[in-house]
């Protein structure tokens, strides 16, 4: 029997929560994004369209009908493809750097520490593969030599980046002929800054293309590192039982939320919540415990190694303040709202930064050190429970929706996962054949990952939910990161329970594998995971990844990351369909360029439709075309 659809939560009710937050709200506090959007609404069209430069202090300069060059000579498409390339570069100069924090926190990883290293295998595996020795060592020498090899992949004056070789033959050989297999990552930011500079690059595929090799940087680079040392020093995830949505918000314990995006101080707070003595600190100040709550990817990561639960993605930050039950936002970079610092002051919140890299006014500022890490982590912890009695009754309410989800599955779980299925004895050979043998006998039609942020421009976690549900329907299987896996968790998705909103196929899939039909595969940086995933996909197959049935989507994108993001899964061969144009609109050239010139150069490109209902019909037909192409 078809399960209850009422056992699924749906956009109208999570916006009904939103209002009724605002709604008993007081004035000053209830100033959100929504009626900020409202009074930046209508937006600029120079800026929508990608034509308005500022680089030199001759600008800023825009086209116009009858301005078709600035005052250098630029047309629309060097403006518009400057500017394209410098989100690009932002974006994986914002991962890559996360990246090179971990590796940083991994160098000082120790015995004694507060940092352990916590998967050895991963980290043996990765020496290897690097070509370090790790006969009859010493663990934690081989820890540091693999992350200092790790941060020169950041600056090294020759070569490209050693994770390319983990590419298909086919994708190497192919980077290498185009000239966009990455060298060191800063060396790409710097070239893209350098290429962008005034009276540099005006050619729209010379910047498309460097756009491809910056966003490999990240991909193929910053990203993975990121996620191989925080594996390393965290553990690889394992599914995980969680809950999402603000229903996790505890009435009666202290609420601490994490947020934003690296997790070695997440990792802390998190253990720290756990310390016995605090937890009795927390009791003999009235509270019932400490419950910490994560959001955006922060909460991704602490959600698939421990289980943390999630308060929501991007969009929801200020309504997590708004429940008035939070003691304590801390926070570490990207993705947070300068909002917080006002809203926090409305509440008894503290309102915590803990980065160089995110600064933000109206918050206490405790810089995290690695080697003091859980004692900062600790007084944090103390610091929440102090405030739990300051909270003002009349200000409560906690939205009591929330629903069950199952998190983290890398590679190794999906392998793991997949194995149990077809070998009744213990074989870890890695392979993604069992998933194979289902695409090619059409149980399965593909897959699909489904990525990247909310944006008000498209209705929030609408078009995630309506694209996701529209999927599984069709039987094609979904992988998710980032606040698109927030979004399926907020829903419902991520439970096993969401195999009733599947097709027939798939649903026989879950029930064989016992697994949900949306796999979180974790944070944006994981995204990397996913390249992995197709490699191995295409490996076991022996079919080009572009000629698979699988795709990306990020319906609602809003970050320069996600750009970085879209630049190598193109440039990896994975067709990407977007529900939100990016800002090249106004040259034709460029728009040209993103959907089909890349298609010439990688065999993939975007398709891009702001209709979420459009967009899964342009996925569908996508994947049935490649389907009929490999005469499937
Ligand atoms: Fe940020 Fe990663 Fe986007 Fe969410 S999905 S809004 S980047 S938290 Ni990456
Ligand atoms: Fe204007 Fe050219 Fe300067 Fe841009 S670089 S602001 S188009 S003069």
């Amino acid at each position: 029997m078809l399960k209850n659809q009422e056992k699924f939560t749906t956009v109208e009710q999570m916006e009904a929560d939103a209002a009724r937050l605002k709604e008993l709200a007081c004035a000053a506090c209830a100033e959100t994004w929504e009626d900020r959007r409202v009074k930046q609404t209508p937006q600029c069209n120079f800026g929508e369209n990608g034509i308005c430069c500022r680089i030199c202090s001759m600008g800023p300069c825009r086209i116009t009908p009858k301005a078709s060059r600035g005052i250098c000579g630029a047309d629309a498409h060097a403006i518009a493809g400057r500017n394209y390339l410098r989100m690009a570069a932002a974006g994986s100069a914002a991962h890559s750097d996360h990246g090179r924090e971990i590796a940083h926190v991994l160098h000082k990883s120790s015995r004694e520490g507060s940092y352990h290293v916590r998967d050895e295998g991963k980290l043996l595996n990765l020496a290897r593969e690097w070509g370090i020795p790790t006969e009859g060592r010493d663990i934690y020498d081989i820890a540091h030599e693999v992350a200092e090899a790790g941060l020169w992949e950041y600056g090294k004056p020759f070569g490209t980046l050693r994770f390319l070789s983990r590419a298909t033959g086919e994708r190497q050989k192919l980077w290498q002929e185009l000239g966009i297999a990455p060298r060191a990552i800063d060396r790409e930011v710097a070239s893209s800054m350098h290429m962008t500079n005034m009276g540099n690059t005006a050619d729209a595929e010379a910047l498309v293309r460097q756009s491809l090799r910056v966003g490999m940087a990240d991909g193929w680079g910053g990203s993975m590192m990121g996620t191989e040392f925080t594996d390393i020093l965290f553990g690889t995830p394992t599914a995980r039982a969680t809950e999402a949505n603000l229903g996790v918000l505890e009435r009666e314990m202290v609420n601490i939320i994490v947020h934003g995006h690296d997790p070695a101080f997440s990792e802390m707070v998190v253990l720290a919540a756990e310390n016995r003595e605090l937890i009795e600190y927390a009791r003999s100040r009235g509270a019932k415990g400490i419950n910490i709550a994560g959001l955006c990817c922060t909460a991704n990561e602490v959600t698939m190694r421990h289980g943390v639960r999630m308060a929501g993605n991007f969009l929801q930050q200020e309504n997590a303040l708004l429940t008035g039950v939070v003691e304590m936002i801390c926070v570490d970079v990207q993705c947070i709202f300068p909002a917080l610092g006002p809203l926090a002051e409305c509440f008894h919140t503290k309102f915590i930064t803990t980065s160089p890299i995110a600064r933000i006014p109206g918050s206490i500022y405790i810089e995290f050190k690695s080697e003091t890490a859980m004692e900062q982590a600790k007084d944090m912890v103390k610091m929440a429970i102090d405030n739990f009695g300051n909270r003002n009754e009349a200000k409560i309410f906690i939205p009591q929706n929330k629903q069950a989800a199952v998190a983290g599955y890398p590679c190794e779980q999906i392998i793991r996962e997949l194995d149990g299925v077809t070998n009744s004895h213990v074989d870890i050979t890695g392979s993604y054949k069992p998933a194979i043998d289902c695409i090619k006998a059409g149980v399965l039609r593909g897959a699909v990952a489904m990525v990247g942020c909310n944006n008000p421009k498209v209705r929030p976690d609408y078009s995630h939910i309506e694209i996701m549900k529209e999927l599984l329907k069709n039987d094609i299987l979904i992988v998710a990161s980032g606040c698109s896996a927030q979004a399926a968790a907020k829903a419902g998705l991520l439970s096993k329970d969401a195999k009733y909103l599947c097709g027939a196929g798939l649903r026989r899939v879950c029930d064989l594998v016992d697994i949900p039909p949306v796999l979180h595969m974790g944070a944006c940086v994981d995204i990397s995971r996913m390249m992995l995933l197709v490699t191995g996909i295409s490996r076991d197959w022996g079919v080009d990844i572009t000629r698979l049935p699988v795709v990306g989507c990020a319906p609602e994108w809003m970050s320069e990351k996600a750009v970085a993001i879209a630049n190598y899964v193109v440039a990896t061969g994975i067709d990407t369909y977007l529900g939100i144009e990016p800002q090249v609109k106004g040259s034709a050239r460029m728009m040209e360029l993103i959907t089909e010139g890349t298609r010439k150069l990688t065999g993939a490109g975007y398709i891009i439709n702001k209709d979420p209902h459009e967009l899964v019909k342009n996925i569908i037909s996508g994947i049935e075309a490649k389907r009929a192409a490999l005469g499937i």
